[in-house]
């Protein structure tokens, strides 16, 4: 169907308190999987509550039964639920975020999965200047990454537009950031939603991470489904060939008009786009 390299992933967010998020499926892990399966994903994303929400055993399982991957996980429920930025004045709480991604690490890579850094990121302001807290994240995505080693899979680190973060919000920033930090074993998320506000130009900016590139949120405009919405796609599909990304896109996107009809349309989408 599609092109070997390029893989296809559909998100399931088991968080109620990320209800109104950028999710396919919501709260049902066996239905979200059953349906994703169905229509020809070759993977689901994950994000879940924590490390223990879901046994990494019985997930694997129903994924080998269903002849799927895991395509990553979400770290985002540690800032969600419990607050935890690795950006955070405290250094408790700072302590606490690295060791709550720690565990997530270990949780996906249970399932040969990568995680993501996207929310926990944080932002600078007060007390904390901007050069102390790319620091601080910078240092993170080092430790984080090395501790993913051992499960042969990167740490994945997400720019996030300027509503979200205030620390890095194009690819060319997350390039500069991970090779100022030597974050050798992390690489970048893009995700064409926040692309979308922040890149000058979305297939350059894509461009530009070339290498870094592990992952990609493949989503319109709207942060609807891909092909709900204006982004033009062709020069998208020809820079993701042009350096040769042979990760997932991954629909990390809202579940209008419902959860069944935004995986049917982005599929359809995909294989129109990477076939
Ligand atoms: C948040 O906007 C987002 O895109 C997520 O992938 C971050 O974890
Ligand atoms: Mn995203």
């Amino acid at each position: 169907m599609t092109v070997p390299s390029i893989r296809t992933a559909v998100t399931i967010s088991l968080v109620p308190q990320a209800k109104g998020g950028p999710f396919v499926f919501w709260d049902d892990l066996g239905q979200g999987i059953a349906q994703a399966a169905e229509l020809g994903f070759d993977a689901i994303e994950l994000f879940a509550p924590g490390p223990d929400a879901v046994s990494a055993t019985e997930l694997r399982k129903q994924l080998a039964d269903h002849q799927l991957k895991l395509a990553a996980v979400g770290t985002g429920a540690g800032w969600v639920i419990h607050k935890l930025s690795l950006t955070d004045a405290d250094a408790q709480v700072r302590r606490k975020a690295v060791d709550f991604i720690r565990s997530m690490i270990d949780f996906g890579g249970a399932n040969g999965a990568p995680a993501i850094i996207g929310s926990m990121q944080g932002r600078w302001g007060g007390s904390v200047d901007r050069v102390t807290a790319r620091g601080w994240l910078g240092e993170a995505l080092v430790e984080l990454g090395e501790h993913a080693r051992q499960y042969n899979v990167p740490l994945l680190y997400e720019p996030l537009n300027r509503y979200e973060t205030n620390l890095c919000h194009t690819q060319g920033d997350g390039v500069l950031l991970l090779e100022e930090a030597g974050a050798t074993n992390a690489r970048l998320l893009a995700d064409l939603f926040h692309m979308n506000i922040e890149e000058v130009d979305i297939a350059a900016g894509l461009r530009q991470s070339a290498h870094w590139l592990g992952h990609v949120h493949c989503v319109d405009t709207t942060r609807c489904a891909a092909g709900v919405g204006h982004m033009d796609w062709p020069p998208i599909v020809q820079a993701l060939r042009e350096i040769q990304y042979s990760g997932y896109v991954s629909a990390e996107c809202l579940p209008w008009p419902n959860s069944k009809a935004a995986a049917e349309q982005t599929i359809r989408k995909y294989r129109q786009l990477f076939s």
